[in-house]
């Protein structure tokens, strides 16, 4: 059976031309958000490598490879509208490269930097092409007070911004294993404040937000960030990071499977 194609045109051409398209609450189905809601807790009950602390040393930032460990977020990478979606964006033969829940807890959810995410798929694990997509399933609302993911409109289309890498591991990671040092509240590859500015001045900056199950599709270069939660508000997202198999992971000293699939088999939509 092939995917569907959900996006209009319109769709199409707003993601290339923003780097990001949002997408309401109706996209997916109303029990899928409670089945992944429900299966929250227990991903973030399990320690280990997968989940990640803030710097604070205490609160979860993020759990990865959920699509590995849970059946419900496996499934949800295979819902025909998803994948029809992105399938539209990036081409038919795609599987999911990462995948994570990023927590961002009440008054504890931490920053994430300017960044792009693309650079850590090339630098990391060698993906040679950003065809990649990020697809966000958001599992609370995201307001202008829980720290709502910030983009810079059409930022995606100068490549890889990154001037000077942060070497060494960040403060608070001192003894964590070398591949967090890209996944903290310090960015690894800095972007020199002019270029933020000079992006942002030319496209602006957008708050993603929306009611819980909104979806959102963002570009692997498009320049993002998002504040610390200060308030007492959840604001839990889903994120899955879809790569075509065309565009393997060439990596000589690959990271862990949970931050970066080896088993690049395309994904079926489900029946
Ligand atoms: O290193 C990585 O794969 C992760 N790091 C960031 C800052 N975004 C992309 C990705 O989740
Ligand atoms: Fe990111």
């Amino acid at each position: 059976m092939n995917a569907v194609a959900p996006l209009t045109g319109e769709q199409v051409r707003a993601y290339a031309r923003d780097g990001y398209l949002l997408l309401g609450s109706e996209f997916l189905a109303p029990d899928v958000l409670a089945e992944v809601k429900g299966a929250v807790p227990m991903m973030l009950a399990e320690d280990g490598p997968r989940r990640v602390l803030e710097r604070d040393g205490r609160t979860v930032r993020s759990v990865y490879g959920v699509h590995q460990t849970n059946d419900v977020v496996a499934r949800v990478s295979r819902l025909p509208r998803l994948l029809g979606a992105v399938q539209q964006l990036i081409g038919d033969g795609v599987y999911v490269h990462q995948s994570k829940v990023n927590v961002k807890a009440p008054f504890a959810g931490d920053q994430w930097e300017w960044h792009q995410d693309y650079i850590n798929w090339l630098r990391c694990d060698g993906i040679d092409r950003p065809d990649l997509v990020n697809v966000a399933v958001f599992l609370d609302e995201v307001n202008e007070f829980n720290g709502p993911l910030t983009f810079i409109r059409a930022s995606h289309t100068e490549g890889i911004l990154a001037g000077s890498d942060n070497d060494g591991m960040p403060a608070g990671y001192e003894e964590a294993p070398s591949w967090t040092a890209t996944l903290t509240a310090t960015e690894k590859y800095q972007i020199r404040h002019d270029v933020i500015a000079d992006l942002a001045n030319r496209g602006g900056l957008v708050n993603a937000k929306g009611p819980a199950g909104s979806v959102l599709l963002f570009h692997p270069n498009v320049l993002h960030a998002s504040a610390p939660n200060i308030s007492p508000f959840t604001r839990g997202v889903l994120l899955l990071v879809y790569n075509t198999v065309r565009n393997p992971p060439r990596a000589s000293d690959p990271r862990p499977d949970f931050l970066a699939a080896r088993d690049l088999v395309a994904l079926a939509p489900l029946p």
